[in-house]
């Protein structure tokens, strides 16, 4: 059940983000079609989950958000979308529906879809660089994402998801698999928060586990949904990874220790915020967000 909470924070925060999004992307690119494709991906409907994060922890450490908060909250999202076009490549998933819509490349051709994603990745840079916020602050969090979705993190993940496809892996790779494809953009997201809100050193900690925590949480659940029923409802088809012979949490160790790991990955989250809530943050929000990955552990 979402809470009321959750429902007025998202009610807030969503028209923002999308406004921020589309305003800043028009004109972003000097090339019509470019422009044309990156607008389409970034416009498909997501959730915004990451920039919420951001904005989310914002709001727990006592601040008002700023336009210049909300841009940075943004750039995850290009780095996100730029993440879900290329992965539904011919050389990746070969996927031709995404959030319902014909993908990327179905839409403008694959070299154009290459080109869409590598510019929302560089144009993420731009955006942190360009806010207007202290001059320190665009430095660590530049570094921050750059680690979170660079060769460290979320590509290391996605190398190691399609060079294992088709060999079973044990559940320890799977999960540090998992904590860098999906993990670490969800974990940069709720720190990149705790940056611009000023969290003392204990605070950031306890962000970076929260983080951490649903970041694994969030890919465990899309394993799970794969395999059952509601994965249609969601647009995806029922069962493809399995077909495809990826490594998944109900694959590898069967759908009861599945729903396990992620109850206990959800539990990790939740004595974060329990943490958090003693030292001076504001954690309801944070908590709600938990609600995302309600009926899917009994
Ligand atoms: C191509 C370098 C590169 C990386 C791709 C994250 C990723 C790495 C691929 C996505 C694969 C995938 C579908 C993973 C499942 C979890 C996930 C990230 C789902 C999509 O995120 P949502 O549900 O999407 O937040 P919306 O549409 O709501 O934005």
């Amino acid at each position: 059940m979402i809470s009321a909470r959750l429902q007025t924070f998202e009610k807030k925060y969503v028209p923002q983000i999308n406004q921020c999004l589309d305003t800043e992307l028009t004109g972003a690119a000097n090339q019509p079609l470019l422009n044309q494709a990156m607008q389409y991906s970034v416009d498909a409907g997501g959730k915004r989950l990451r920039p919420l994060l951001t904005l989310a922890v914002v709001e727990a450490l006592g601040q008002t958000v700023t336009p210049g908060q909300l841009q940075v909250a943004c750039a995850v999202e290009l780095i996100h979308t730029y993440s879900l076009i290329h992965d539904d490549l011919p050389a990746m998933d070969n996927d031709d529906l995404r959030r319902g819509k014909p993908t990327n490349h179905k839409q403008f051709g694959e070299d154009i879809a290459i080109l869409a994603g590598d510019g929302l990745q560089t144009l993420a840079f731009e955006w942190l660089a360009d806010a207007p916020i202290p001059a320190a602050m665009r430095i660590v969090l530049v570094k921050q994402l750059a680690v979170a979705a660079g060769p460290r993190g979320m590509v290391a993940g996605q190398v190691e998801d399609v060079s294992t496809t088709g060999t079973k892996i044990s559940m320890l790779r799977l999960q540090a698999l998992h904590r860098r494809k999906t993990g670490s953009l969800i974990a940069y997201a709720v720190v990149a928060g705790g940056v611009l809100a000023g969290a003392n050193a204990a605070q950031q900690q306890l962000l970076q586990q929260y983080g951490a925590a649903f970041g694994l949480a969030f890919q465990i659940y899309d394993d799970i949904l794969d395999e059952t029923a509601s994965a249609s409802e969601l647009g995806k088809t029922p069962g493809k990874d399995d077909a495809e012979g990826k490594n998944t949490y109900p694959r590898l160790v069967g759908m009861d220790a599945a729903k396990k790991a992620l109850t206990d990955s959800v539990q990790v989250a939740k004595r974060s915020c329990q943490q958090l809530a003693h030292l001076d943050v504001d954690v309801t929000v944070l908590e709600a967000l938990l609600s995302y990955f309600d009926g899917s552990q009994e």
